[in-house]
């Protein structure tokens, strides 16, 4: 494995728009990333992942776009995203921007012309197919809608949308439309950004001839087809191959083998992955699955492609409420899950807020939310027959808004976001949870994860250490070492609310070792029993 810069790095995601507002709109914007930068900085990450601010009629947040050469005016102007770029470079911080290429915006001129005639030279840019039986194309549903079809009346054809029917997919097929992506790619490379992460990456190649599913509601006709990994491997020849930089892809629904053939250094595709068997496939924490999920993607990637450690983003709800504990342990559990993401293989993403434990949120009413994913399931759930109440409380837990409320930086008015109205509510427990507060209190979740950033950086054991899962036995507790150039990692934790002892190895005699972190004061333990408290984790080092 060669050493690239990217395997050391830890990645803060910066949700532009619920991140700081200097204008007043009620939108975070590029100004406001810029004001932060310190901030970011003091955290001791390495890398800002920006998620997309090109133009858009924003019906997707940003993830719909009309102009990939130009700023969308909510998040500022192309100055203000040099700025922030240059200030970021300033601060030895890298940038890596958010790329949707499987979809456009149905506002986007290709997809405009592609629409005004089944004659226009941009029809084959798009996804076209004329109905069957006067029904759609296929009986395939998408991410966001019961169908993935639209018909078009002017040209009596149905156009394909993975997402929602403002964002048409666009065809890989056509040669021409790649081209003009990888021209556009170079377009942000050459400006100096340090890479991309790639939005449904996975989705680029559809299934030949879209024949109907046994079952639509069993969406992985969507993704990972046959011919993804020609279009990925042109993709690096053309353009990722000229660069040094970070290609992250967002690769749902793969197992370790398909995901092998996305990140194995030797197919020269991308640098790493996030994989959603967490995040997507564990809607509530079973420790007993993560440790297999963990074990898998570890046999399945290490020594010939790196991977990615996350457990919330904008897309999923935040972890110290879906998988830790965010009432009389929030702290507690926000520090043992900090302390585990930082010690697991692969890069570490930290989401916006996830630093001060910020939670996830119950908004009373539907209008309170803006998810477009979130707002057409509502519809389709009360179109089924569901009434209102219980649309809501079945669609609140997993709500992509939990981790879309505004950045929380004070106890003044909407959290020092904005000084206009937000555009989403603000999360009422923000009094309490609140940069001010944390960078105000040595013990605060913040202090825990830059000393983890710190020591990431101190011991390359933490990158580069071969895994080892402990305690196999115990549903609760989760412990595994690390070894590296004869230095040994050992991270160990009690997912539970009640104290338990761990027993180590014999070999793990923590007196031969050195606490470097752990989320409660540390009692004289000796030996290889620990007795761990509540929601208890402590890494150890041994030389
Ligand atoms: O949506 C899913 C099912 O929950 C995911 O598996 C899907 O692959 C993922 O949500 C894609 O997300 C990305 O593309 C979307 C956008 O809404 C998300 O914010 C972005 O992260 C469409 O561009």
């Amino acid at each position: 494995m060669e050493f690239r810069w990217w395997k050391e790095s830890v990645v803060y995601q910066v949700y532009w728009r619920s991140f700081y507002d200097t204008d007043g709109d009620g939108y975070g914007d590029l100004r406001g990333v810029t004001e932060k930068l310190d901030y970011i900085m003091g955290l001791g990450v390495d890398v800002i992942w920006l998620n997309p601010f090109y133009a858009s009629p924003d019906k997707d947040n940003g993830y719909d776009i009309s102009d990939y050469y130009s700023i969308m005016p909510k998040a500022g102007t192309m100055r203000d995203f040099e700025e922030l770029l240059d200030g970021a470079h300033r601060r030895g911080l890298k940038v890596i921007m958010d790329l949707v290429v499987n979809h456009t915006s149905d506002q986007h001129p290709w997809f405009l012309e592609s629409r005004s005639g089944k004659e226009s030279p941009k029809r084959d840019w798009y996804i076209w197919r004329d109905g069957v039986e006067g029904g759609a194309p296929n009986n395939w549903r998408s991410y966001f809608c019961p169908t993935a079809w639209e018909y078009d009346s002017a040209t009596d054809q149905f156009y394909f949308h993975s997402f929602a029917v403002e964002q048409p997919d666009l065809n890989w097929q056509n040669e021409e439309m790649r081209k003009e992506i990888y021209k556009m790619m170079h377009y942000w490379l050459k400006k100096g950004i340090d890479g991309f992460r790639l939005d449904a990456i996975a989705l680029l190649a559809k299934q030949e001839g879209f024949p109907n599913a046994k079952n639509p509601e069993d969406i992985s006709y969507l993704t990972n087809n046959p011919g993804v990994h020609d279009y990925l491997q042109e993709m690096n020849r053309e353009v990722f191959s000229h660069y040094d930089i970070l290609t992250v892809g967002e690769v749902a629904f793969v197992s370790p083998q398909e995901g092998l053939l996305y990140v194995d250094e030797k197919r020269k595709e991308l640098n790493t992955l996030f994989h959603f068997e967490v995040c997507d496939e564990m809607p509530i924490w079973d420790l007993k699955r993560f440790k297999e999920i963990q074990k898998r993607w570890y046999d399945g990637l290490w020594g010939r492609g790196w991977n990615s450690q996350f457990l919330n983003n904008h897309d999923h709800t935040r972890l110290v409420t879906r998988y830790g504990n965010d009432a009389e342990y929030r702290v507690e559990s926000a520090k043992l899950f900090a302390a585990m993401l930082h010690s697991l293989p692969g890069i570490h993403y930290i989401y916006q807020g996830e630093e001060i434990g910020m939670t996830g949120v119950r908004f009373e009413s539907i209008d309170d939310y803006k998810d477009i994913a979130m707002k057409n399931k509502y519809q389709e759930l009360v179109g089924a027959g569901m009434n209102a109440e219980q649309a809501l409380s079945v669609l609140q837990p997993l709500s992509r808004d939990n981790s879309r409320t505004p950045m929380q930086w004070n106890s003044s008015m909407n959290a020092g976001f904005t000084t206009g109205q937000p555009w989403i509510r603000v999360n009422p427990n923000y009094k309490e949870i609140n940069v001010k507060n944390a960078l105000n209190d040595s013990n605060s979740i913040f202090y825990f994860y830059r000393k983890l950033i710190e020591l990431r950086k101190a011991y390359k054991v933490f990158v580069y250490g071969d895994y080892q899962s402990l305690l196999e036995s115990e549903d609760q507790m989760y412990a595994f070492t690390r070894t590296y150039e004869g230095k040994t990692l050992l991270f160990v934790s009690n997912f539970r609310k009640s104290v338990h002892n761990a027993v180590l190895p014999r070999e793990l005699n923590i007196s031969d070792g050195r606490l470097l972190i752990g989320n409660y004061e540390r009692d004289g333990d000796e030996g290889n029993t620990l007795q761990l408290k509540a929601f208890e984790a402590r890494i150890y080092l041994f030389m």
